[in-house]
């Protein structure tokens, strides 16, 4: 089932989750100065970082992450319902977002509260959105590969260009409240990356507690895990009989160097090519058609 969508700030979304009520609240939304956001570009990690960001919250106890569901525990701003969760929820607050930096709330800006941003190999998000595409129903059929790529090069899916998202949102780079990190570093290194966050969080953990975070963020783990897997989402909104949420978890094209060859260098890079409209001009889908 296809569903309708609109533009709101320039970028669409699927009306069955998302209305402009909704994103202005978002928008309005009072941020405490102890709120954590874990934001990204869809399928670059999100519900990866949210299980991270929960273990780490509870010095690596798992059972707040098997006893409540993964976006109870990190809301999502966008939507009414993550909203009024995310008021509910105890302090200090994980919330999750998609929206690109000019939609997140004001409140924000003047606030100590943090944001985790993270980013993933454009190709193998391009792949995993749209696999996801086929089986989220608030979004349209992604219809063949080919298609979908030129619409995700043109930004013409749900939540806009990747690359302006990206690049919007490196734009706060420098900011005492602002760590970003990719996908891929977290595949190359969990732990090493688990230690980075808790710096950034000035949240310590002890050695056996770390451990306790990567093992219960790992891939294998989350898959087992009801309130992690998304296996508790409804059918209406998602048809797991077409595929999991949790569907491969890695470098899709085999490659997991790429993204190391295209390191932080390149991603300055897309602040000076202006406007970005071909994957092509900052060399990542060299193998993509192939
Ligand atoms: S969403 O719908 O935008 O919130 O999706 P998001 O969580 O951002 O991204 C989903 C992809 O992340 C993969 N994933 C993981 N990879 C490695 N390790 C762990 N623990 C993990 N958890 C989620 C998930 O499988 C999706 O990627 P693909 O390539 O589709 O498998």
């Amino acid at each position: 089932m296809s569903h309708g969508y609109f533009q709101h700030g320039g970028v669409t979304f699927p009306g069955l989750l998302y209305s402009p009520r909704s994103l202005e609240a978002a928008r309005e939304f009072p941020v405490e100065d102890d709120d954590v956001f874990n934001v990204t570009y869809q399928k670059s990690g999100t519900v990866w970082m949210l299980e991270i960001l929960s273990l780490i919250r509870q010095d690596g106890d798992p059972r707040w992450c098997r006893s409540v569901p993964n976006w109870d525990r990190g809301p999502w701003l966008e939507t009414l319902l993550g909203l009024r969760r995310a008021r509910a929820n105890a302090r200090p607050r994980i919330i999750s977002s998609h929206l690109p930096v000019h939609m997140f709330p004001k409140s924000f800006f003047g606030s100590k509260a943090k944001v985790i941003y993270t980013v993933r190999d454009p190709k193998d998000v391009l792949v995993s959105l749209f696999h996801f595409a086929r089986i989220f129903r608030p979004y349209r059929d992604p219809g063949s590969l080919g298609d979908f790529m030129d619409k995700f090069l043109q930004g013409d899916v749900p939540f806009g260009s990747w690359f302006q998202h990206v690049r919007g949102w490196l734009q706060l780079r420098g900011r005492e409240n602002f760590f970003w990190i990719s996908y891929e570093e977290l595949q190359q290194d969990l732990r090493g990356s688990v230690q980075r966050l808790c710096s950034f969080l000035c949240h310590p953990l002890s050695p056996a507690a770390l451990d306790a975070v990567v093992t219960n963020a790992s891939f294998a783990a989350m898959s087992h895990n009801p309130m992690s897997n998304f296996s508790l989402s409804p059918g209406f909104i998602l048809d797991q009989n077409r595929g999991p949420f949790l569907r491969k978890g890695g470098d899709t094209w085999g490659h997991p160097g790429d993204w190391g060859q295209w390191d932080i260098g390149d991603i300055q890079g897309i602040g000076d090519i202006g406007d970005i409209g071909d994957i092509g001009d900052i060399g990542v889908l060299g193998t993509l058609g192939t």
